[in-house]
């Protein structure tokens, strides 16, 4: 199948990675502008929301491109774009509970699961045979390092820092950042279930090229959405 510039209007994979390239651009250069503009303990967290959002623009570029060449999932480009900027996105609940005394050791743990999801996904999607089994067991070793990350934030560590902390910025900052990691986060899963053999594959019939379809709308969310987020906390705490 190939794709062109006529087929967005009817392919909303397509369409959501055009727009998803320009608005992870438009966001990265909103967020390293705008970083002048707060105190200077929050710069560090309007740069990584640049990195994050940077990055995965450039990966778009190249997804978008592949997808439209090739009609198919760009999982490389994806993994390796999502290698980079998951722990960026760690370091960033990092910096917002640092003030609240968080150690590099959690840093470590919420980087170190995180990527181990990532790992499992990515054997999952990249060696798939279409088959359940596979999908399923992948899925499942992904959705360990997943939970660990959903408990440190809601009732773990990165949670008993904000209750610590005398601060109501900390506490509105990880509270908002544990709804991106409960609700945002977990629409991906709801993209990989889509691939051959998976769940919602099986299930309900919902083909591969949703995979991308949920994982554009997934990372606007999370990427963009979350990089906002702090992006007001740090403008009201600057005040
Ligand atoms: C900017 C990119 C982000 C925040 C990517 C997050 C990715 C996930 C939370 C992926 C999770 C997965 C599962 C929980 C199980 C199935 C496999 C994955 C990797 C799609």
């Amino acid at each position: 199948m190939f794709l062109n510039a006529l087929s967005i209007p009817t392919d909303a994979t397509g369409f959501t990675f055009f727009i998803g390239y320009m608005a992870m651009l438009a966001s990265a250069v909103f967020f390293f502008a705008e970083r002048n503009s707060v105190d200077k303990k929050w710069q560090l967290s309007l740069t990584v929301s640049a990195l994050i959002t940077g990055i995965a623009a450039v990966h778009y570029y190249y997804m978008r491109d592949y997808y439209m060449a090739t009609g198919e999932n760009p999982t490389a480009y994806r993994y390796v774009d999502w290698i980079l900027t998951v722990p960026l996105m760690c370091v960033e609940f990092y910096l917002i509970t640092k003030v609240a005394g968080a150690t590099k050791s959690l840093l470590w743990k919420l980087v170190f699961f995180s990527t181990w999801m990532l790992v499992c996904g990515y054997i999952g999607e990249a060696y798939a045979d279409g088959s359940t089994t596979h999908s399923v067991t992948w899925g499942v070793l992904a959705t360990i390092g997943y939970l660990y990350v959903v408990h440190a934030v809601w009732m773990g560590e990165v949670a008993a820092l904000a209750e610590a902390s005398k601060s109501d910025t900390v506490k509105r900052g990880v509270r908002a950042l544990a709804w991106f990691v409960l609700v945002g986060w977990a629409i991906y899963p709801i993209g990989y279930m889509c691939m051959d053999g998976g769940w919602l594959n099986v299930a309900l019939g919902w083909t591969s090229d949703k995979v991308d379809l949920f994982y554009n709308i997934a990372d606007a969310i999370n990427k963009i959405g979350f990089g906002l987020v702090v992006y007001n906390i740090a403008v009201s705490e600057s005040k």
